[in-house]
């Protein structure tokens, strides 16, 4: 039985500002920097709303992002989440369908200990099968990601009962599909766990990473509301017929809507309400994790 509740283990505003500028820019709360200008201190500004999001331009090259993700989606090994009704399509697993339960409002799966062993055993292989195939394409975009974590702090792979997670998972989205409003924190899932409790101290907090390797022709934006709904009131506005997302129709409008490029990195508090607006004419491919931040400054990632 595998116990959870142990171990964890130089910038300017201007108005002449372009996405392709080097350095940093920051504009309506939008941070565009070149990866050797990430600091520590642009975790903190996201975390603590001074910041909305934080994009790396043309983190993996173009040509690179469009190779990769044309290799990925040639992996046969796809799957949907096994909580929700949606069916969007991965390949990896994430920890919430390996701790919640189907269905439930952030509910412990009462088949815990056998979901999570499978769980850990299909990250090993999983991590192996993506990097592999992301090297055919001539780059590892989630290790690349990784390492820039590592450049700027105490950054590793989230570890539970002394074994690692999995992190960077392929997401896919169709023509038509889209993720509705939501917000992502581990405590939700976990809440025992002692990683939970650091990241609801004081200071603390979860990022979301995104690598965007393929774009629709329209639609896909990142959506961002700054602001966070408890389960009550995610609850009340829970959209028709959805077991996670919220009903746009009763949110007010967005404070951010980002329309990634291929090959960007985009970093984002993942505990305020956002979403991805309908893909359509063609496949979004994105490299997905987040980052748990401790108020003393250890980076832990997953998916
Ligand atoms: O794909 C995106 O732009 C964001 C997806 C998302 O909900 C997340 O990363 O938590
Ligand atoms: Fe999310």
């Amino acid at each position: 039985m595998l116990d959870l509740t142990s171990g964890l283990g130089p910038e300017s505003n201007d108005d002449t500002f372009t996405r392709s500028t080097f350095g940093a820019r920051t504009k309506d709360g939008i941070k565009y920097a070149a990866p050797d200008a990430i600091r520590f201190s642009d975790i903190k500004d996201l975390l603590q709303g001074r910041l909305t999001a934080l994009i790396i331009p043309q983190f993996v090259e173009g040509g690179t992002a469009a190779s990769v993700a044309a290799e990925l989606e040639r992996i046969p090994l796809r799957s949907q989440y096994k909580n929700l009704r949606d069916p969007l399509l991965k390949i990896g697993n994430t920890l919430f369908e390996a701790v919640v339960e189907p269905g439930s409002d952030a509910r412990i799966s009462s088949s815990g200990a056998q979901a999570l062993q499978r769980y850990f055993e299909n990250a090993a292989m999983m991590r192996h099968l993506i990097r592999q195939t992301c090297e055919g394409g001539g780059d590892a975009p989630f290790d690349r990601a990784t390492e820039l974590l590592k450049s700027i702090g105490d950054a590793e792979i989230l570890t539970l009962a002394d074994r690692p997670a999995f992190a960077g998972l392929i997401r896919i989205l169709t023509n038509g599909q889209q993720i509705l409003p939501h917000q992502d924190y581990f405590g939700e899932d976990l809440p025992q766990n002692p990683f939970a409790l650091e990241l609801a101290r004081d200071g603390a907090g979860q990022l979301a990473g995104n690598i965007y390797l393929q774009m629709p022709s329209d639609g896909g934006e990142l959506v961002i509301w700054k602001r966070t709904f408890s389960p009550a009131e995610r609850r009340a506005l829970r959209a028709h017929g959805s077991d996670y997302g919220a009903d746009r129709a009763r949110l007010a409008q967005p404070d951010a809507v980002i329309r990634p490029d291929p090959g960007d990195l985009i970093l984002f508090n993942s505990e305020v309400l956002h979403g991805v607006e309908r893909v359509k004419g063609g496949n979004r491919v994105s490299i997905s994790f987040f980052i748990g931040v401790t108020a003393d400054g250890k980076m832990r990632y997953w998916s």
